[in-house]
């Protein structure tokens, strides 16, 4: 990948990169929909990456080429602001911009992007870009920003460039993955540890629905604000309150069934996942697998029927290998309304289940069915 950048970049712009960064995808293993409330993760850095070759300019000019794509962007930094017809050059643009916030000055920048972490997949191929940006910048601009809040600006890009108000978890994935390990971060404080994930003849089996619905980052935003509206009700019998990370059941009961079933719904699905987070991880340092594994069933199930952000090609997929011994656990993953399930399956097996459910879910669902087998590598860095 470093080579053919390379190369890239000095056809299209007549000199060398000063860096190439390579900032990688993310899996999940449970705690979804919790960052933003200020619970825990669990996430993991993966073998797929979005690479951006980059080098500063003299003048104010920002280019930008999408390798993949056969895609070009220009702008100025005098202009700086969202694209709303393509979303590829905001990644990079928004990012960008988080250094002018801070009271950098910021020059022209010459970019090439390229990518292997598949779009709409559920595997934050735009924090991957986001975060490989900003490391690049931090880099050449000598800023010495530290990496949590180089992850924080690769947040902002998000929320005020591609417009989903996103919570931390893919960026902190992205930036400080570590090999073979999982970073159990605790979204309010930042607090974060390294848990060792190799586990023998088990292997992380991603299978890609292929769909988008058009729905999800709309949906994204309106589930935030239910969330928000559960803590308000509580916030006035309990002022201490101020996120679901703190809500117990009783308080639900107390003051937001009575309101909304929906509003409870989501809030319930919250407050059960951060504690099936925090059980699950105790399984997986206990080397206790198969009760990890129970445990994401359960997190798909609550994400499907009470949080509702899951779909039919999903729910098909966990209800396929639901009852097979040879997969430990599994959910879909991510914000949700397509991309991928996660599933711990024993090695083994792999190639017999893919054979089984890819033809059945392209006959059942008429889409492609892909899949990955992810392993888990080091967080952004310079290659
Ligand atoms: C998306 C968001 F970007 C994350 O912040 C997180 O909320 C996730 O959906 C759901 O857990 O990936």
């Amino acid at each position: 990948m470093k080579e053919k950048l390379k190369a890239q970049f000095i056809e299209q712009y007549q000199t060398e990169p000063s860096v190439i960064v390579r900032s990688p995808g993310r899996v999940n293993i449970i705690g979804e929909h919790t960052d933003y409330n200020e619970g825990f993760v669990l996430p993991a850095a993966i073998d797929k990456a979005a690479y951006i070759a980059l080098s500063l300019r003299d003048d104010d000019e920002i280019h930008l080429t999408a390798s993949d794509l056969n895609e070009t962007f220009s702008t100025t930094v005098a202009e700086l602001k969202p694209v709303g017809d393509i979303s590829w050059p905001n990644y990079i643009l928004g990012s960008a911009a988080q250094f002018i916030k801070r009271g950098v000055k910021l020059p022209g920048f010459n970019a090439i992007l390229s990518s292997d972490v598949p779009i709409g997949a559920g595997l934050s191929s735009s924090a991957a870009v986001e975060c490989a940006t900003v490391y690049a910048l931090n880099e050449l601009l000598q800023t010495n920003i530290d990496r949590v809040a180089m992850v924080e600006m690769a947040q902002k890009a998000e929320h005020e460039y591609a417009g989903v108000m996103c919570g931390i978890m893919d960026q902190f994935a992205s930036m400080m993955g570590k090999k073979d390990h999982v970073i159990k971060l605790d979204c309010r404080s930042l607090a974060y540890e390294y848990v060792p994930f190799k586990l023998d003849g088990i292997k992380i089996l991603l299978l890609n629905t292929n769909v988008k619905h058009s729905l999800a980052s709309s949906e994204y935003n309106t589930r935030r604000n239910e969330c928000t509206q559960a803590v308000d009700w509580i916030k006035i019998h309990h002022p201490e309150v101020t996120s679901l990370r703190h809500a117990t059941i009783a308080m639900l009961n107390e003051h937001v069934l009575p309101k909304d079933k929906t509003i409870d719904d989501r809030s319930r699905f919250v407050v059960e996942e951060i504690e099936r987070l925090i059980t699950g991880c105790a399984d997986l340092q206990k080397g206790d697998i198969a009760a990890l594994g129970k445990k994401m069933f359960a997190t798909h199930d609550g994400l499907s029927k009470m949080y509702e952000v899951s779909c039919k090609e999903l729910d098909f997929l966990v209800d396929f290998v639901r009852n097979r011994p040879e997969v430990i656990g599994a959910r879909m993953m991510g914000g949700g309304f397509g991309g991928c399930t996660i599933n711990l399956v024993k090695e083994s097996a792999i190639e017999e289940l893919v054979k089984a459910i890819k033809p059945a879910y392209e006959s059942e669902m008429g889409l492609q069915l892909d899949y990955y087998i992810a392993s888990i590598e080091n967080g952004t860095e310079i290659i």
